[in-house]
């Protein structure tokens, strides 16, 4: 009772702040309606989910996360921003969803920004408003490594906790970054993936989100890298990464241009879900005989995910975006209560997520640290209409 009449104070108060802050670049969600998707506690029937991932019930369980942090205060009286890379992306609502309930349940007020393009510039109006909102924290999947570290150094000097998800800036630029996985780990799940669906030798092509984005850019970097580093994979030939932007539309376009550019080509792999969904529906519609994997929503992909020469994705991976969403939200509040300054080495609770306490690393070129949610997963024919309800 005592959370309600909190959350009600703070939506008046709220509601008043974002009338005063919010340009024409984002959407917003007021803590009001913030209750979470019913997708979220919807837990499968069969929810004995394999271990390396969270399991679906882990998400629907409100006691434990509830309770304030550990060690810290708590989050009452505090406002805690999420800015995703761009509206109309499910994956981003997941990942908001999750921050939300978990700072709300933990007492504190949200503000969710959905901007309105995935860009650096959409990015940045969202940052300056929140700045002259006060808040006391931003969390950020960025659209950008670089282009947003001077808005984010002038919430950092404003006082704001300043943290990334997702997708990273320059480490200088925040505080820590909530890594939905390792980038190595991604980046070789996906070219083995190529390896075997191509059946080890020829042409495969990338569809990524934007040209910029830190995520993306990070695990084909890692596929490039591997593919150097190790002669197994010397006879796979990546033709091409083209860039959907995270549009479903300029995605499905580019899934054309590609069949039709590459007549030989065997395999796309597409590391976003905006991308891996707009191409799986081209494919499956042609009867296209290119495979197809990377990372996709489990809830989107469900309708394409089959062994058989009527679907074109055998198997893809991700992580629970939700998860990540509630990881970002307890990083948030353990720097806005002083659990954690963001170093190496630190440690703090994240509620009931699965590999709760969390310890702080170093990234590998040792310039800032990161959280790493989890491993990825893998998602296919028989786990997918289970997973396909959670998210
Ligand atoms: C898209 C976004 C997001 C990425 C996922 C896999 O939704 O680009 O940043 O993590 O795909």
């Amino acid at each position: 009772m005592k959370k309600k009449t909190v959350s009600a104070m703070l939506a008046a108060v709220l509601t008043g702040a974002l009338l005063a802050g919010c340009g024409s670049a984002a959407t917003t969600t007021a803590p009001a309606e913030s209750a979470a998707p019913a997708v979220e506690s919807a837990a499968p029937a069969e929810s004995a989910a394999p271990a390396e991932s969270a399991a679906p019930a882990e998400s629907a369980a409100p006691a434990k996360s509830a309770a304030p942090a550990e060690g810290g205060s708590g989050a009452a009286g505090h406002t805690y921003a999420i800015v995703t890379k761009s509206a109309g992306n499910p994956y981003n609502e997941r990942e908001a969803s999750g921050f939300q309930e978990t700072i709300e349940a933990e007492g504190g007020t949200c503000i969710v920004q959905h901007p309105e393009a995935a860009t650096a510039d959409a990015q940045i109006a969202v940052i300056q408003s929140l700045i002259s909102q006060g808040v006391d924290s931003i969390a950020i999947a960025a659209n950008d490594a670089n282009a947003l570290t001077a808005a984010l150094t002038e919430a950092k000097d404003a006082g704001i906790k300043v943290i990334t998800l997702d997708s990273d800036v320059t480490p200088e630029a925040r505080l820590t970054f909530c890594n939905q996985a390792g980038v190595t780990e991604v980046g070789q799940a996906l070219l083995d993936a190529v390896y075997d669906l191509t059946g080890g030798e020829g042409q495969y092509a990338i569809l990524s989100a934007t040209s910029q984005a830190t995520n993306q850019n990070a695990w084909i970097a890692a596929m490039e890298e591997i593919t150097k580093s190790d002669e197994k994979y010397s006879k796979l030939e990546c033709v091409e990464v083209a860039y959907g932007d995270d549009e479903p539309q300029k995605s499905t376009d580019q899934t054309q241009a590609l069949l039709q550019n590459y007549p030989d080509l065997k395999v796309i792999c597409s590391p976003t879900t905006v991308g891996i969904a707009a191409a799986a529906k081209v494919l499956q519609d042609q009867g296209s005989s290119v495979k197809l994997t990377g990372l996709g929503l489990p809830s989107e992909m469900a309708e394409y995910i089959g062994d058989d020469d009527a679907h074109s994705c055998p198997y893809m991976f991700l992580w629970n975006p939700i998860d990540l969403g509630k990881l970002a939200a307890y990083t948030s509040i353990a720097l806005v209560d002083g659990t954690i300054t963001g170093a190496e080495g630190e440690t703090f609770e994240a509620g009931d997520l699965e590999s709760s306490p969390y310890t702080i690393k170093a990234l590998a070129d040792g310039t800032g640290s990161e959280i790493i949610l989890g491993p990825p997963f893998k998602f296919d024919p028989s786990n997918i209409e289970e997973w396909s309800k959670v998210y």
